[in-house]
């Protein structure tokens, strides 16, 4: 084995790890271009990937996984913490000691016949004092490729690391991706991970949901920063000043979308632009001066394709266009390039789906989409950041950027306005702990019901959601009169037949602005029980097919919706019962007081 580290902590836990799996060879992942490109041609060569048309996506590859194994899997994810109750009432919790031993009985020997690849990566930019250290054990290529997109790989991550032991260890076997014997478990007191029997990207990277959300929100709860379901945009004014924002949905309310945002014509020819940071997970600290800095701990974009269109998100599709990885979208055997729902409205007629069957287009049925749809609805492109045009020159700052507002949201037919400002970080903790979403036809199951999902991190925190809420407050008296100021935002109020009222996606930008110049003491706002409401006037709808009445309409607090909300948060927050923080009860009282 020639080892990129004579680091005594990583080559202990290798050679452990050796014993336990027998691989044929072993094979660290240095970073180079060489060796990806040596990994590309025997992942073609065997199958695992089809080399698509090189020169309308040149450098890009498509992959399938198993039909049974195509999301990630929340029931068979397992925080193993010492104590039950540390894991909390969100979470599935195995003793680490039975856990280790059914996962080491699944992993044994595994590896026979197969390569054993280490992946040394980073999490944000080498050498950054707010990046982390990760390595990878895998079998798989396609996991080494993606994760040579994601994360940052390679020798110069064990050069920073040097003899220290503060790296997460990360094991994954892809045995014989069977779904009864398939776990993703995070040991946060040991800062290791293990997957077993999956090989589809959310359960698989491991430096993403599992490291960068999981074993990282414990770490900042024990170190004293926050690892977070964030996006994070810096909003460039007419004056060339930029004011990054950080901002947390739960899937499927567009966070990959505001994140990359084209401002409406009217304000573009004003000046105003969005530079992207990251998309979907932020680390943050307290700086230097007090404030709230973030850094994206991603390299790359996992990202849902279907819906992706040059309308929905310009700046997504740019980003596949070279060097992408597709993992189970429609191929079009025309031109060997590649398809989705939602790209366009011209199906391909000769083309394979996402199981790699012969696909007939005529046949899609919306209520049936995992079965009739070219792509499958959670199909996924990873594109380097380097390929989206609104990267953000901060992308790689190893201080990362001071975050000026907070944003939460979630997709409310009916409760909250299109946009309010929290009266302060206390309370802008509690409309995090209480973020809701409803449910849509797209999915399974009733419509609109709400699932409770506090800072969009229900599926990510790696310990008890009230020793978490807890640590926000913390944050809070931290930053002190430098606290970050907190907003929600809600893009999908509907009127009686079902319709959304605001246009969202560009016209976002229009939120934004307001919640800057909150931020900045520049705009007006009225206070109401839930917090600062703008008055219609107070949002720019120049260009914009709505009156001002309509604007009115979703910017009104209903005082009974609010009151039913409010008992549903009581419900809420029963679950957490003597950890959830005082100050959070306090708030809810506060909220029941001023709805009376
Ligand atoms: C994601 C998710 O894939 O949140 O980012 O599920
Ligand atoms: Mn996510």
């Amino acid at each position: 084995m020639n080892s990129l580290t004579s680091n005594k902590s990583i080559l202990d836990w290798l050679q452990d790890k050796i014993e336990l799996l027998n691989p044929d060879q072993i094979e660290w992942i240095d970073g180079s271009e060489e060796q990806l490109e040596k990994l590309r041609k025997i992942a073609i060569e065997t199958g695992e990937m089809t080399l698509l048309n090189q020169e309308k996506l040149p450098g890009c590859l498509l992959h399938r996984t198993a039909p049974n194994d195509v999301a990630r899997v929340e029931d068979r994810t397992f925080i193993c913490t010492s104590k039950e109750e540390d894991a909390g009432p969100t979470n599935h919790w195995c003793d680490p000691k039975e856990m280790y031993e059914k996962l080491y009985n699944i992993a044994r020997g595994s590896y026979k016949g197969r390569t054993m690849y280490v992946i040394p990566y980073s999490m944000g930019p080498i050498g950054s004092p707010l990046a982390k250290a990760g390595i990878e054990v895998t079998d798989s290529i396609y996991v080494v490729l993606n994760m040579a997109i994601m994360t940052r790989v390679g020798k110069k991550v064990m050069d920073v690391l040097g003899d220290s032991n503060d790296w997460v260890r990360g094991l994954h076997c892809k045995v014989d991706v069977n779904p009864e014997d398939r776990y993703i478990c995070q040991f946060p007191e040991d800062n290791t991970i293990i997957s077993v029997n999956s090989a589809y990207g959310g359960n698989v990277l491991l430096g993403k949901k599992c490291f960068a959300l999981r074993i990282a929100s414990y770490q900042g709860w024990k170190e004293g920063w926050m690892a977070e379901h964030m996006l994070i945009l810096g909003l460039e004014n007419p004056q060339g000043e930029v004011k990054y924002v950080a901002a947390a949905f739960p899937s499927a309310c567009g966070k990959t979308n505001l994140a990359m945002l084209i401002p409406p014509e009217y304000l573009r020819k004003k000046g105003y632009k969005v530079w992207t940071v990251g998309d979907d997970i932020a680390w943050m600290r307290v700086g230097k001066d007090g404030r709230l800095y973030a850094i994206n701990p991603e390299n790359g974009f996992f990202g849902v394709a279907p819906g992706i269109n040059e309308k929905s998100n310009f700046n997504a599709l740019e980003s596949t266009k070279k060097n992408t990885i597709f993992t189970n979208v429609c191929l079009n055997l025309d031109d060997n390039t590649v398809w989705w729902e939602g790209l366009d409205n011209n199906p391909p007629h000769n083309a394979l789906n996402w199981r790699g069957e012969k696909w007939d287009y005529t046949k899609y049925d919306k209520a049936n989409k995992v079965q009739t749809a070219g792509a499958h609805p959670n199909s996924r492109f990873t594109a380097p950041a380097v390929n989206c045009p609104c990267i953000s020159s901060e992308f790689e700052s190893s201080q990362g950027v001071p975050i000026s507002a907070i944003i939460f949201g979630g997709r409310r037919a009916k409760c909250a306005p299109l946009v309010y400002q929290s009266r302060d970080w206390t309370h802008g903790v509690f409309i995090g702990s209480a973020m809701a979403s409803e449910t849509t036809a797209a999915a399974a199951g009733a419509v609109g019901v709400v699932r409770r999902d506090p800072m969009a991190m229900l599926p990510f925190c790696g310990y008890h959601m009230g020793d978490y809420f807890n640590h926000w407050l913390e944050m809070g008296e931290k930053l002190g009169d430098k606290a970050t100021i907190i907003f929600n935002v809600n893009w999908f109020r509907t009127d009686d037949e079902g319709n959304f009222i605001w246009p969202g996606y560009g016209d976002n930008c229009r939120v934004l602005n307001w919640i800057i110049d909150r931020c900045e003491g520049k705009a007006d706002a009225e206070e109401t029980a839930i917090g600062y409401v703008p008055r219609p006037e107070d949002i720019d709808i120049t260009g914009l097919d709505m009156d001002i009445n309509t604007l009115k309409d979703i910017l009104t607090v209903d005082k009974d919706i609010w009151t039913k909300e409010a008992e549903e948060i009581e419900e809420h927050y029963k679950k957490f019962g003597d950890r959830l923080p005082a100050a959070l009860r306090a708030q809810l009282e506060i909220l029941k007081n001023n709805l009376k």
